[in-house]
């Protein structure tokens, strides 16, 4: 709320896009959900944590003391949260800006297109009672971490939310790896991984070139020198930064992260 207010975020004629993973760390997730939910002219895109929560709300996994999720689960606004993420999407496409959203990134051995179509698929699973429940008990798994047009159904999902919201690090044969989590690209350059967007450019569509905006990997610390891609996460839930990308000034905001605090000495006000 803190950034909000540093760039006068007006919701009437402003419009917010997060990068997603709204909650998973940070010490007030109900009162975080409780402003996002009721701001005009904001969207959010899915991310790792937000579908570890509502695997969490599921019943299909027990919350981690270090994800302060019980909060949630305990409030009144539980049922309304949960609503909020499964219609949340996978991929945000800004046609007028030319710009798109995606926790993690986009695949970038897919066009545009079929990122499209394949987040749209993934997202109406979420958004359907039964078949949620089966993906997000089978959610958990890095397999298949390489995209061949034969898959389908559950294999084709997955591959799709992993992509969207765990992606950081690939081969060149486009096989993702998730072995390598909290790290820099520097560090595994001599091991045949680059990072994702290094290896494709799947924002162009019909000839106009999209900028891909991304949160997800701290590490990175937003430091892309590709043209077209936005990368955002500044490790806040680490307590450094929270960044803020004003599409039509080109401008970054950053604000130092009011601080992390340990779960179990919150009270929720909500
Ligand atoms: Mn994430």
């Amino acid at each position: 709320m803190a950034l909000l207010e540093e760039i006068k975020f007006d919701e009437a004629k402003d419009e917010l896009l997060l990068t997603g993973d709204l909650i998973g760390r940070g010490p007030f997730p109900v009162e975080t959900m409780k402003a996002v939910m009721s701001m005009k002219n904001t969207v959010s895109v899915l991310g790792n944590h937000d579908l570890n929560f509502l695997a969490v709300a599921e019943g299909i996994v027990t919350p981690r003391p270090k994800d302060n999720l019980q909060v949630i689960l305990d409030s009144p606004l539980c049922a309304d949260i949960v609503k909020y993420f499964i219609n949340s999407p996978l991929l945000f496409i800004h046609k007028t800006k030319l710009l798109c959203v995606a926790h993690a990134g986009i695949y970038p051995l897919w066009e545009l297109t079929f990122a499209k179509k394949a987040a749209k698929e993934t997202c109406k699973v979420i958004r359907d009672d039964l078949r949620r429940k089966i993906l997000l008990a089978n959610m958990y798994c890095d397999e298949p971490n390489i995209y061949n047009e034969n898959l389908s159904g559950l294999k084709l999902w997955r591959f799709t939310l992993n992509s969207f919201t765990r992606m950081r690090l690939m081969y060149r044969t486009g096989a993702l790896d998730f072995k390598n989590n909290a790290i820099s690209p520097e560090l595994v350059k001599n091991d045949g991984l680059y990072p994702w967007f290094d290896l494709g450019n799947p924002m162009q569509r019909k000839k106009k070139q999209y900028t891909l905006v991304f949160g997800h990997w701290a590490a990175l610390g937003a430091k892309c020198q590709r043209p077209f891609v936005k990368a955002l996460d500044t490790g806040c839930v680490w307590g450094d930064r929270l960044s803020c990308w004003c599409f039509d000034t080109d401008k970054t905001y950053r604000i130092k992260s009011l601080g992390y605090t340990e779960p179990k000495v919150q009270v929720s006000k909500v």
